[in-house]
Order: structure tokens, then sequence, then C-alpha cells
């Protein structure tokens, strides 16, 4: 069994599992500390944007990691993946996606790490569509809607909720066994699984063609002008 999940806070619904999950983190709660919910009020991504999922059909889940390794976003990432299956691949920095015949790309888990470095913490959230219903979630985020805010429908592992329960523990068990591997590894896995290599891409700044992670994570990207840039995930939001 995963030293990861314990104690858990399991609630019918709350307004953010990362907020219950911080709360707990100020009030001394241990590393492995989880929070789950059926629903969410207001789920966040990254940046102020939005999570949705229909109650009782998704991973709603918040860690509590005390001394999180440096790429703990990308490990985080590639857990998810490991979980979710053979088909499944990472858009830089930790959406979990699907890559259809035509190169589309669908999202089916987002990650928000949220904490204070300097106290060595941080709150891992996870939203994973393990049984959404994609038809009940909000019109553009639906296969054929546009996806609003990052230019991808959702996805789903198309699995009932029964097998919510199961995927959570298997999720702890991988993302304990990511945690633990040393950073080459970690990086060797999470390139096997890299949606964008090859790719044009764009962000407020400028954009360029994918290249791959360097040795800290961020994204390689070649310019137009010829140059390489890296950039840090917490620096920007990418669109294809
Ligand atoms: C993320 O942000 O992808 C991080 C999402 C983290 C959610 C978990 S749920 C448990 C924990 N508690 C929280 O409050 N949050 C965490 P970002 O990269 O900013 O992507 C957000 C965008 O994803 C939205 O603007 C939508 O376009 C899209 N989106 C929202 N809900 C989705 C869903 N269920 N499936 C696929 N895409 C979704």
């Amino acid at each position: 069994m995963s030293s990861l999940g314990h104690p858990r806070v399991h609630l019918r619904s709350t307004d953010s599992t990362n907020d219950r999950a911080r709360e707990l983190a100020l009030a001394g709660a241990p590393h492995g500390t989880l929070v789950t919910a059926a629903a969410q009020t207001a789920g966040r991504g990254r940046q102020g944007r939005r999570w949705s999922a229909p109650p009782g059909q998704a991973l709603l889940m918040s860690l509590l990691l005390r001394s999180p390794p440096p790429l703990l976003p990308l490990a985080a990432a590639l857990a998810v993946c490991d979980v979710a299956g053979a088909d499944a691949r990472i858009k830089w920095p930790n959406d979990v996606v699907l890559v259809d015949a035509a190169g589309a790309l669908s999202k089916l888990a987002g990650i928000l790490a949220e904490g204070r470095p300097q106290e060595g913490w941080l709150v891992l959230g996870i939203g994973l569509n393990v049984a959404v219903a994609l038809e009940q979630l909000p019109p553009e985020l639906r296969p054929g809607g546009a996806g609003a805010q990052t230019g991808m429908a959702a996805a789903t592992m198309g699995l009932d909720a029964h097998d919510l329960e199961p995927t959570l523990h298997e999720l702890l068990a991988t993302l304990e066994r990511r945690l633990a591997e040393p950073p080459e590894q970690t990086l060797a896995a999470w390139r096997e699984r890299d949606a964008l290599r090859g790719r044009e891409i764009s962000w407020a700044a400028g954009s360029g063609r994918a290249e791959g992670i360097d040795g800290e994570g961020r994204l390689v990207v070649a310019l137009p002008s010829g140059g390489r840039t890296a950039l840090g995930a917490g620096e920007v939001h990418l669109r294809l």
C-alpha cells in the first residue's frame, strides 16, 4: 500500500480540494495527506482558469507533499500518464492528453501544484477525467467545442464511476514510485510521452518549434530567428 493518501479527507462537495489541502498543510498535516471530493464548486486551473467536472465522475484530489523533488510537476504528469494508459501523452508542462489521428490534442487531466517552496511543502492538485460524460461538461470543453482557454476539448478515460477509487489507489502507488526515481529516469520517461515535440507553438511573448525538455524540465523551443530559448513552466501559457 502506498504511504501517500494518509490521512485522507473525502468531501461530497467543496470549493477546491487544493484550498482544503492548503489549510491542512498550514495546520501542520503530514506528508501524504490527501483531500478528495466528489464535486468542486470553484475548481481551479492555473492562472485563475476554471476546472470543471460533473459530480461523481472525475478524480478530484489534492495531495500534500513535504520536501517535494525539483521535477515534481513532470513526475506527477508522468504518473497520471502511467495510469491513463499507453496512449496518454503530456503537453508540457503537465497536461495529460490524447492525440487523435489528425494530431489534435484532447485533455484527460490537469495538474495544479501550489505551495510554499520556502517552507518546503506543496499541494499537488490533480483533476482526472476517469468517468466523465463529456456532454455534461461546459460546451466549450465538449468534443467539437473549441476548448475556450486551452484550444483543447476534454477527453475521458471512459471508465465507470466504480473505477474512481481503484484509479485513485493506482495513481497514489504510481506517484510514490515516480517521486522516488532518479531525475534522469523521470526525464527519459517524460520525453517518450512528449505530445509537443516538433510542433509549432506560441505563447504571449513569442513562437517557435517545440524541441523537448532540458534537464530542469524547461521547454526548449527553436525560434524562427534561428536561436533557441527555454521556457519555464510558471511563465507561459502555450497555444498550439
Ligand atoms: C489545469 O489548469 O489543467 C490544472 C487543473 C487542476 C484541477 C485540479 S482538480 C483538484 C484540484 N483542486 C482544484 O481546484 N484544482 C485541482 P490549466 O492548465 O490552467 O487548464 C485549465 C483549462 O482546462 C480550463 O480553462 C479549460 O479550458 C480546461 N478544462 C477545465 N476542466 C476540464 C476538464 N474536466 N477536462 C479537460 N479540460 C478541462
